[in-house]
């Protein structure tokens, strides 16, 4: 076996022995930080050779998956947490996990996977076709942005490829704790934004949203005209996504379903020929007792009104 080879499959498997002892523990993410530490000390002196440690810290990259981008389940299986220990500390356990990963790997990215593909239910109308007087629904776009600079590159491509002349777009963005950087990167390029909808004649509108359930009040917040023509004033789209403060959230699903379903029922959309809300989020939707509307409801609800959902889920970050 080739040493790389080698020394990948013996610190593999102690990079996970400390965390399989304590995945009891609710003390684990606390202590993750010192594990893997430990853990490729242990790893550099049982393969005898320092030089490898280089090799195993990229065999480890790679194990991570295509251009370093972990699904968030994977960094809490190693931090011994499951999704249910993540109650209203779910930020601080989520960032301690991170905080000791990047310890080891550097700089990484983690995408909730699961996030991303409930996320990407929304963008599928089904059956279903617009109503009259609307425009025909459209199975919207599921992208993710690992990082908050690659965001504004996500929207852009939405508006290349998905607008046109006359549109209604809404952007509805995740306002929670772990979205302060993309908050901030969309405020930087909303100038660009702004003209694309512009050179499309065509309108937008801000929007953000964080738990409706006794979390976050408010939490819900469009800016005050709604959907504002591109070509006219636009100074009160640029100062709202600017006044945008990223925090609260509690427990790590928030409520994305009944933030669509507003935005979708408060605008008053006009586009006969396109309507869209592009949601911004790193995190699930509340689902069940925990969500007013269902998944189902705002699916109808948004196809009978003619607007397509695009989705991009982003890094999770702090
Ligand atoms: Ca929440």
């Amino acid at each position: 076996m080739p040493r790389p080879v080698a020394a990948f499959v013996i610190c593999r498997a102690f990079w996970y022995i400390p965390f399989l002892k304590s995945a009891t523990g609710k003390e684990a993410a606390m202590k993750s930080r010192n594990a893997w530490v430990i853990a490729v000390l242990v790893c550099c002196a049982l393969t005898g050779a320092l030089t490898a440690c280089e090799e195993v810290r990229d065999a480890i990259k790679e194990a991570a998956g295509k251009d370093g981008v972990w699904c968030l389940d994977e960094l809490l299986k190693m931090a011994g947490l499951t999704r249910e220990d993540l109650g209203k500390d779910a930020d601080k356990l989520i960032a301690d996990a991170l905080s000791a990963q990047e310890d080891l790997l550097g700089e990484s990215y983690v995408i909730d996977c699961e996030a991303k593909d409930k996320n990407g239910d929304l963008t599928k109308p089904g059956a279903s076709s617009g109503g009259e007087g609307v425009p025909p629904v459209q199975e919207g776009e599921t992208l993710v942005a690992p990082s908050a600079e690659d965001v504004p590159g996500q929207i852009g491509k939405i508006q290349d490829t998905r607008g046109g002349a006359g549109e209604d777009v809404a952007i509805l963005l995740d306002a929670t704790g772990s979205m302060g950087d993309d908050q901030a990167a969309v405020a930087e390029n909303i100038d660009s934004i702004m003209a694309a909808v512009a050179a499309n004649e065509g309108r937008l509108a801000v929007a953000w949203y964080k738990d409706n359930m006794e979390c976050d009040s408010p939490w819900y917040q469009s800016n005050a005209s709604g959907l504002v023509d591109m070509t006219g004033i636009t100074s009160e789209i640029k100062a709202f996504v600017n006044s945008i403060y990223a925090d609260g959230g509690c427990d790590w699903p928030e409520s994305l379903y009944d933030a669509v379903w507003e935005t979708a029922t408060k605008l008053q959309w006009e586009s006969l020929t396109r309507r869209m809300i592009i949601v911004i989020t790193d995190a699930p939707p509340l689902e069940g007792s925990l969500t007013v509307h269902t998944k189902e409801q705002v699916v109808a609800k948004t196809a009978e009104l003619g607007i397509t959902i695009h989705t991009i889920t982003v890094g999770v970050s702090y």
